[in-house]
């Protein structure tokens, strides 16, 4: 008989996700964990539904055809087939109405990020302007913008697919990647007192949504950051035309491939100031920490996705006589993996819990969420990464064949520590945060968790001191303080996270559950600590000479 090699199975996704359902049971009271809880079981079946729909077809890609056969300029993007039921999904689920309405008061972010978190892999990344939707409406909000909010809230927020909106993000530009302050786009105001922008975006992920926050700088405006404005703009005009938008191509990407990422112009796209005509950046950055989190979530998404396939695999998968389950070094490898998601798990959760409660008027969390939020991001990013590579490797030579599906975890977990910000642009937010509210909120916060959890078993305390004592030893010291940004944030994660999983340990202990303790201990083994003394001397000696 052939020898055939079995497929990994993948069950209901929300009932075999036991980091999630206990989390959800320390921090939900009952009555809302019940309320919620028959969609999180639909979410994890369609989840499990969508997967194995997925490896039944080709994959498709979105396509845009710029012009008809007659030549007029058309710009039609038309979405793959999963793209096309993503409002209708969005909208049943609230992926983003969820965390805007009062039902679960405090816990609504929660809620939202539960269902994110079960269906971002299922999405094909759909989930990226709903993150950028997120954001508008939080930012929309933040900024107090009256009639603006009145009249695009409850289409960023809508239940019906037939309303409810997509936004974008325009901010990135050739110039300006990660410095924003280089933004080209101008905004001419028209006699008519109207604002319309010109100017290139070089990644617009969500040109196919119905809205987009952009900056601009005002015609005659100075340099920098500050001057730049923050802008609503509808896509398209009261007759369906684009309004003064032409889309040059779509990005030939890595991954996230289902996802239409468009370069635009803008050639006097009609816009509506949001704010006064400055500091645009402060205005867009409560939309920055809101999609930096659908970052952080999307990421575990993956991550737990990864270990799902390589668990199952395990149990399947027959080598040297027994099956890869049964290999010390396989359950070892993959052991380190699932202690390292569920403690990211425990972090990226937290500043979910901690978003939610800002929202609802507990100032007392607000300058501990400014620092977690790059730290959750950055980390996440990185860690998604690894965790998909390995996962490749846990299938051997099967995690190299596309049509797999494994390959594709890795390809698109590559996006996570890029979009929004890459790691050391994240690192060095880390460090304005913390210029910002100081290092007590982190302090403060990781002590009385520890202090709940009975005790410091691990020397999470001890690190968090040493990296308070790096920052205070380099603080006035400009280029060794960023050269070591991303070990001290790496740092900062890693330790929080401890705190937190061992917080959730003692809550799991009393109920009989030893499985967090057993994470935490082989987290904790792996050394919280990754700081690191940047060698000036030896990194001007390889950079600067170029090798
Ligand atoms: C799935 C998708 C697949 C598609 C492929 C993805 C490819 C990439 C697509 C993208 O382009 S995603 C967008 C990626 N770009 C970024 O995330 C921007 C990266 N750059 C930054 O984050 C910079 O730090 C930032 C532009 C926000 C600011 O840098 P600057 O120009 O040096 O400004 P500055 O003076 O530090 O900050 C301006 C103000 O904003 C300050 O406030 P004040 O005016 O009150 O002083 C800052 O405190 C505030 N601010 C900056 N970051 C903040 C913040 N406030 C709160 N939270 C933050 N995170």
């Amino acid at each position: 008989m052939d020898f055939i090699q079995p497929a990994p199975q993948l069950g209901n996704q929300y009932r075999d996700d036991r980091v999630l359902r206990t989390w959800l049971a320390s921090a939900l009271p009952p009555s809302v964990r019940q309320a919620i809880e028959p969609d999180l079981d639909a979410l994890g079946a369609d989840a499990a539904r969508a997967w194995r729909d997925a490896l039944e077809h080709a994959p498709r890609v979105p396509e845009l055809t710029q012009w008809d056969a007659w030549g007029r300029r058309i710009d039609r993007i038309e979405l793959t087939p999963t793209w096309q039921t993503g409002a209708a999904m969005a909208a049943r689920y609230g992926f983003v109405a969820a965390g805007h309405e009062p039902t679960h008061g405090v816990h609504a972010r929660i809620d939202q990020f539960a269902r994110v978190y079960l269906w971002h892999v299922a999405s094909a990344f759909h989930t990226c302007p709903l993150a950028m939707s997120d954001g508008a409406a939080t930012a929309l909000k933040a900024a107090g913008a009256g009639p603006l909010v009145d009249r695009v809230l409850p289409r960023l927020l809508s239940r019906d697919p037939a309303t409810l909106w997509l936004s974008g993000q325009w901010m990135t530009e050739a110039a300006g990647g990660s410095d924003v302050a280089r933004t080209a786009t101008v905004a001419r105001r028209g006699a008519d007192g109207e604002w319309r922008l010109y100017g290139r975006k070089w990644f617009s992920s969500a040109v196919v949504g119905d809205m987009a926050l952009a900056l601009a700088r005002p015609e005659g405006a100075s340099d920098g950051t500050s001057a730049l404005a923050l802008f609503h703009v509808e896509s398209r005009d009261a007759a369906g035309r684009w309004n003064g938008i032409r889309i040059d191509r779509l990005k030939d990407k890595l991954g996230t491939r289902e996802l239409p990422t468009a370069e635009i112009h803008l050639e006097g796209a009609r816009a509506e100031l949001v704010g006064d005509a400055v500091h645009g950046v402060r205005l867009i950055a409560p939309m920055l920490n809101v999609t930096r989190t659908w970052n952080a979530v999307c990421a575990l998404a993956t991550m737990r996705r990864c270990l799902a396939l390589a668990l199952d695999y395990a149990t399947r998968r027959q080598a040297f006589g027994t099956a890869l389950a049964g290999q010390p070094l396989h359950r070892a490898t993959l052991a380190g993996l699932a202690a390292s998601f569920e403690a990211a798990f425990h972090l990226v959760f937290h500043v979910v819990t901690l978003l939610g409660r800002v929202e609802h008027g507990d100032d007392a969390d607000r300058d501990l969420l400014r620092v977690l939020t790059p730290l959750a991001k950055l980390w996440t990013g990185r860690l998604a990464v690894s965790i998909a590579s390995e996962t490749c490797e846990a299938f051997g030579g099967a995690g190299y064949i596309e049509n797999t599906g494994i390959p594709q975890l890795l390809r698109d977990a590559q996006v996570y520590p890029i979009w929004e910000g890459t790691t050391n642009v994240l690192a060095l937010d880390t460090l304005r945060a913390l210029d910002s509210v100081g290092f007590a909120p982190l302090r403060r916060g990781a002590g009385a968790l520890i202090a709940e959890a009975g005790g410091d078993t691990h020397g999470v305390m001890a690190a968090l001191g040493e990296a308070e004592a790096w920052l205070t030893r380099h603080g006035n010291d400009r280029d060794t303080l960023q050269a070591g940004a991303r070990p001290l944030a790496l740092t900062l994660a890693r330790t929080f996270a401890a705190a937190l999983l061992a917080h959730h340990a003692a809550w799991a202990q009393g109920r009989g559950d030893r499985r967090p303790s057993a994470a935490l201990r082989l987290f904790a083994a792996g050394g919280l600590s990754h700081l690191d003394a940047p060698d000036m001397d030896a990194i001007g000696l390889l950079i600067d000479n170029r090798g």
